[in-house]
C-alpha cells in the first residue's frame, strides 16, 4: 500500500505566525544542502536559503532535510516553498491563523452532545440531528439507566454529556480529563499574560445554544459534561455512595453508521471505580471555583460533589475498572490511581485552600516525582494535570513549593524542546515505535500544552515556538503530508471513525465537522483494517484516513480538548 503523499516539501498547510518559527521538512534523496525559495502567491521569490541535511528520520524511515525560513515575517496568503524540484502545498503567514481553529476545535463538543437536539442553524444543517438517548424509542436511555446485572439495584438519570468518540459511550475518566482541559483553557485567561479573555472564549463566541446567557461559552460547553458527570455519582443511602460509576454505554457494540437517536441497544451503568470518582472530584472542584462568579448555586453543587467524591475515594481507594469489561464500549481501565488521588487533592486544595488537601497532595509521590513523561499525559496518567494547575492557579501553596512546581514544568518543556529538536519533523514526541500509539496525536498535543504553559510562566519564546512546531506537525508537516484536523489544510483527514459522520458509507452523511482531530499514527495498528493494510509500517506512516480504522483514525473528546487548548493558546500569540 502506497499512500499518495503529495509534494515532498512538507509544511504546516495552514500557515505560520509572522514572528513565530517557520520550519519545513523535505523528503529527498539528496544528502547535501540544496537551495530553497519562498514564493509569494504571485510567484515572486521573497526569501531563499539553503536546507539542512538530517539523514534518515527514525519515525518515518525517510531521508530528509529541513528548511528554516523563520526570518521572513511578512503576512500574506498563498505562499509556497520550493526546494529540490518540488513545490509545497500553499500556506499563509498571519497572526490570526489560529483564531478560528480555536472555535472550530471547541465547536466539536457541541456536535458531540448527547441528550439535546443539534441545531442546524448553529452548526449547519448537515450536522443537525435529533436528541440522542433521552428515552425516546428506539433509544432505551439515558434517562433511567439500570446497572449491569448484579452491580446495583437502582437506575440513574444520566442523560446529557458528550459522546466519547465515534461510539455512543460516556466514560467518566475520559469525560473528566476533556472537561478539565476546557476549564483549564478558560482558567488560563485569568493568569496568562498573552491571554485575551474576551477573545474566543467569552460569551457569544461559540455557536452553542447558551451563547447569549452572559456566561463564557467555553464554560457553557464544559457544563454540559459537568452536569452529566455529577449524575454519575452514586446517590446517598446506596452502597458506595459518593463514588462515581465508571461509564455508561450500550450493552453490545453497534455498527456504523448509526444516528445516536436511532440506537436501539439497552444502556447500562457499569460499576463505580476509584479512578472515575477522583476524576469527578477533580473537575467538580475546578467547576466550583470557575463557576462561582456566574452561578453560585451550581458552583456550590460542584463543590459538594467534589468533596463527597474525594471522601468516597479515600474510603474505597482500590476499586478498579475491569480490563475485560469491553463489550459495547471501551474499558478505560487503570490499576494505578495514585495520580488521580494527586490530581483531585490538587484541585480541591486550589479551590478550598484547606490544609487537609495540601497535606494529601504533598504526601503524594507525584508531588515531587516525574509526572511529565516523554510520551505525554492522557486519561491513564493525570498527575500532570494537577502539577500544571498547581503551577498556574493562584493559591496558598508555600512559595518554595510553588517555585519547585513551576521549575518542574519548565524542565519538562526543556525536555520536549530537546525531543522536538531531535525530530526532523519537529514534533515533541520521540521517533520510536512505542511513541506512536492509539491516540498519540492527543499526547503530542498535550506535550505542546506543557510547552505553552511553560511560555505562560516564563514568556520565553522558545517554549511558544515549541508549541507552534507541534501544530505544524498536526497540520501537515509530517511523513504523510496530511493535516490531521478536518477542514484545516489542503489535504486533511476527513473520514474519521464515527457513527455520526459516515460519508464514506453514505454520501448523504457528512464528514466530521471542521476542527475534528484524528487519533493519528499508531504503530500498534489495533484494528483489522489498518493491520491488514499497513503491517510493517514505519511509525509515522501507521495511519489511514479510513472510517474503518478506529485505532488510527477515530475522533475523541480528549484529543479535541487538547487541540482546543493548543489552538486557544496559539490564537493568543498575536505578537508572534
Ligand atoms: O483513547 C483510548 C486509548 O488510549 C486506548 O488504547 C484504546 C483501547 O483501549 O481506547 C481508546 O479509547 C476509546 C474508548 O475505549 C472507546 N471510545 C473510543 C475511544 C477512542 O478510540
Amino acid at each position: 500500500y502506497e499512500p499518495d503523499t503529495g509534494p515532498r516539501v512538507r509544511v504546516n498547510q495552514v500557515g505560520y505566525l509572522p514572528g513565530g518559527p517557520k520550519n519545513a521538512t523535505v523528503v529527498t534523496e539528496a544528502t547535501t544542502p540544496f537551495a530553497w525559495q519562498l514564493r509569494s502567491a504571485a510567484g515572486a521569490v521573497v526569501a531563499s536559503g539553503q536546507s539542512t541535511p538530517r539523514g534518515v528520520d527514525e519515525a518515518s524511515g525517510q531521508n530528509v532535510q529541513t528548511i528554516d525560513f523563520s526570518s521572513y515575517r511578512t503576512p500574506g496568503t498563498g505562499y509556497t516553498l520550493v526546494a529540490d524540484g518540488e513545490t509545497s502545498h500553499p500556506f499563509d503567514i498571519s497572526g490570526t491563523l489560529y483564531d478560528k481553529l480555536r472555535s472550530d476545535a471547541l465547536q466539536f463538543f457541541y456536535i458531540q452532545r448527547s441528550g439535546i437536539a443539534i441545531d442546524g442553524d448553529l452548526v449547519g444543517d448537515e450536522y443537525a440531528r435529533a436528541a440522542g438517548h433521552i428515552g425516546v424509542a428506539p433509544n432505551q436511555g439515558d434517562t433511567s439507566v439500570p446497572c449491569q446485572p448484579g452491580v446495583c439495584d437502582y437506575s440513574l438519570d444520566v442523560r446529557g454529556g458528550w459522546y466519547d468518540a465515534g461510539d455512543h459511550g460516556k466514560y467518566v475518566v475520559n469525560g473528566g480529563i476533556a472537561t478539565y482541559q476546557l476549564l483549564n483553557a478558560f482558567e488560563r485567561t485569568k493568569t496568562a499574560a498573552t491571554a485575551d479573555a474576551g477573545a474566543g472564549l467569552g460569551d457569544s463566541t461559540l455557536r452553542v445554544p447558551e451563547r447569549d446567557n452572559a456566561v463564557p461559552d467555553i464554560l457553557d460547553e464544559a457544563r454540559w459534561e459537568l452536569e452529566f458527570l455529577l449524575r454519575m455519582q452514586v446517590p446517598a443511602g446506596k452502597p458506595l455512595a459518593g463514588m462515581a460509576h465508571h461509564k455508561i454505554h450500550d450493552k453490545n457494540w453497534t455498527g456504523l453508521p448509526l444516528d445516536p437517536a436511532a440506537d436501539p441497544q439497552p444502556r447500562e451503568l457499569h460499576p463505580p471505580s476509584t479512578a472515575a470518582t477522583l476524576n469527578l472530584a477533580a473537575v467538580a472542584a475546578q467547576c466550583a471555583r470557575l463557576f462561582a462568579p456566574y452561578d453560585a448555586a451550581f458552583a456550590t453543587r460542584c463543590g459538594t460533589a467534589a468533596k463527597t467524591a474525594y471522601a468516597a475515594a479515600k474510603a474505597h481507594p482500590a476499586i478498579y475498572a475491569s480490563p475485560t469489561d469491553g463489550t459495547g464500549g471501551g474499558t478505560y481501565d487503570d490499576t494505578d490511581v495514585s495520580d488521580e488521588f494527586y490530581w483531585a487533592a490538587a484541585e480541591l486544595f486550589l479551590t478550598t485552600g484547606e490544609a487537609a488537601y495540601l497535606t494529601d497532595l504533598t504526601a503524594s509521590k507525584h508531588h515531587t516525582g516525574a509526572v511529565f513523561g516523554d510520551q505525554g499525559f492522557g486519561w491513564q496518567g493525570v498527575a500532570a494535570l494537577g502539577r500544571l494547575d498547581l503551577a498556574t492557579v493562584p493559591s496558598g501553596l508555600p512559595a518554595a513549593e510553588r517555585t519547585r512546581v513551576r521549575a518542574s514544568v519548565t524542565a519538562a518543556a526543556d525536555r520536549y524542546l530537546e525531543i522536538a529538536a531531535s525530530q526532523a519533523y519537529g514534533l515533541p514526541m520521540p521517533g520510536d515505535a512505542n511513541s506512536y500509539f492509539w491516540g498519540a496525536n492527543g499526547n503530542i498535543t498535550n506535550n505542546a500544552v506543557v510547552l505553552g504553559t511553560a511560555f505562560d510562566l516564563t514568556r520565553e519564546a522558545k517554549y511558544r515556538d515549541g508549541a507552534v512546531q507541534a501544530a505544524d506537525y498536526l497540520l501537515g508537516r509530517n511523513a504523510l503530508n496530511i493535516s490531521y484536523v478536518t477542514g484545516w489544510g489542503e489535504h486533511t483527514a476527513r473520514n474519521q471513525h464515527s457513527r455520526m459522520y459516515a460519508n464514506q458509507f453514505d454520501p448523504t452523511s457528512p464528514n466530521p465537522p471542521a476542527g475534528s482531530l484524528a487519533g493519528g499514527a499508531n504503530a500498534g495498528l489495533q484494528d483489522p483494517f489498518s493491520s491488514n493494510l499497513l503491517a510493517g509500517c514505519k511509525p509515522m506512516f501507521c495511519y489511514v484516513d479510513d472510517i474503518n480504522s478506529y485505532s488510527t483514525n477515530e475522533i475523541a473528546i480528549n484529543w479535541n480538548s487538547a487541540l482546543s487548548w493548543l489552538a486557544s493558546f496559539l490564537a493568543d500569540q498575536d505578537d508572534a
